[in-house]
């Protein structure tokens, strides 16, 4: 009796310290738990032969893993969007249809923060980014994401930010080299009274390493990841929800860590952040870590948790998964419950590596 107590015990902890600190901290855990994320979703392809199938499923990529030459065509893409013609002609400041995905960011802010709709949001929203790249701007390479804790002790030495020809260009009060280096941010700052006026400037990054440390290494991806059992504490802590004493400590938490390591303007407006190129790569990571964590248990993590305002203020209804995610015009009107899959096909077939 004592021995099988014994044993019950020594298991329970061995399952709590399942991992050890150094393979969480260097990064080896949350590969491990990318790879058995990816297998899961897979396996549900497994023998099917239309719709989304394991032969035309796209896998998106980090950043540092797609070949400098399929780089080099994203940043072209980018520039065609924002070469393109808006589809908000009657605003003033919408001068590309790269400027429309800020619009529409900042009609909903209040609305896809610290709210049932975050994760879905971003991810319909990053997506509809992607079809655009392709389907207007001929983009054929994996679509990148930033796995920030590569790079949390040492931003500005990053792929993505170095300045070279395969980065999204430099750090800087005015971006000095690189791509985007003469471009404009068109709309904005913040939500003023009169936020779609046109008012070019040009894009500011303030990277920072501090924040990136504090908030997006490894361990505070996989801490989100192993220490989540619901959506809804997920989500609280991916994004730092002071409602909930799991994560009323965690600051700014990995989603502002992301977005504050770059900062500036757009990168640090809670409204345009979208016009900063660089956020799509942000989210592409928030994405994954919502993929992964899907993925690890799929059958129970399936719903989403929450009201349609953000911190429920001005207090709203619970969403369901038959309510509306609108993002229109940059992709139709969906149900939460057609978002849920990233290999759910309508409209969704992608994985994570
Ligand atoms: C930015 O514009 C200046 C002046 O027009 C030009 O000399 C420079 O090459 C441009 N830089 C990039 C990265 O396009
Ligand atoms: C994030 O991880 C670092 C170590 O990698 C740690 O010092 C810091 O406390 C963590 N932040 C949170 C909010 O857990
Ligand atoms: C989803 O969550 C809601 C409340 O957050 C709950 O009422 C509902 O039963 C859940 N649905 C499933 C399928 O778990
Ligand atoms: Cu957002």
């Amino acid at each position: 009796m004592e021995l099988l107590l014994l044993l019950l015990l020594g298991f329970a902890s061995l399952s709590v310290g399942e991992y050890a600190q150094e393979d969480i901290d260097s990064g080896k855990v949350l590969r491990d738990l990318s790879r058995e994320a990816y297998h899961n979703a897979w396996a549900r392809l497994e023998g099917k032969t239309e719709g989304c199938t394991q032969e035309n499923v796209r896998v998106r990529k980090e950043w540092r893993d797609i070949p400098a030459k399929k780089r080099i065509d994203f940043v072209r893409a980018v520039n065609c969007l924002m070469s393109s013609e808006s589809l908000n002609p009657d605003l003033e400041g919408a001068r590309s249809r790269f400027d429309d995905f800020g619009v529409l960011h900042h009609q909903v802010s209040n609305y896809v923060h610290f709210s049932a709709s975050f994760l879905l949001f971003h991810r319909y929203f990053t997506w509809a980014y992607e079809e655009a790249l392709r389907n207007e701007c001929a983009y054929e390479g994996p679509f990148p994401y930033w796995n920030w804790g590569y790079d949390a002790h040492d931003v500005e030495s990053s792929p993505l930010f170095d300045g070279s020809a395969t980065s999204l260009g430099s750090n800087g009060g005015c971006l000095i080299k690189g791509p985007f280096s003469n471009r404009t941010v068109n709309l904005g700052p913040g939500s003023g009274p009169d936020p779609y006026r046109y008012n070019p400037r040009c894009i500011r990054r303030d990277l920072n390493t501090a924040i990136a440390s504090a908030w997006t290494t490894h361990r505070n991806t996989t801490d989100l990841i192993l220490d989540s059992p619901n959506v809804e504490l997920f989500q609280a802590i991916m994004q730092g929800d002071t409602r909930y004493p799991e994560s009323r400590g965690l600051g700014l938490a990995v989603h502002g860590g992301g977005h504050f390591a770059i900062g500036g303007d757009p990168g640090g407006d809670f409204n345009w952040s979208p016009l900063e190129p660089a956020f799509y790569l942000h989210h592409g990571q928030v994405d994954r870590l919502y993929f992964i964590w899907q993925n690890l248990d799929w059958e129970n993590r399936q719903n989403i948790s929450g009201t349609a305002t953000m911190y429920n203020r001005p207090p709203s209804d619970e969403q369901s998964l038959d309510d509306v995610m609108d993002i229109t015009p940059l992709e139709e009107a969906r149900t939460f419950r057609k978002l849920m899959d990233t290999i759910g096909e309508t409209p969704f077939c992608f994985l994570y590596d």
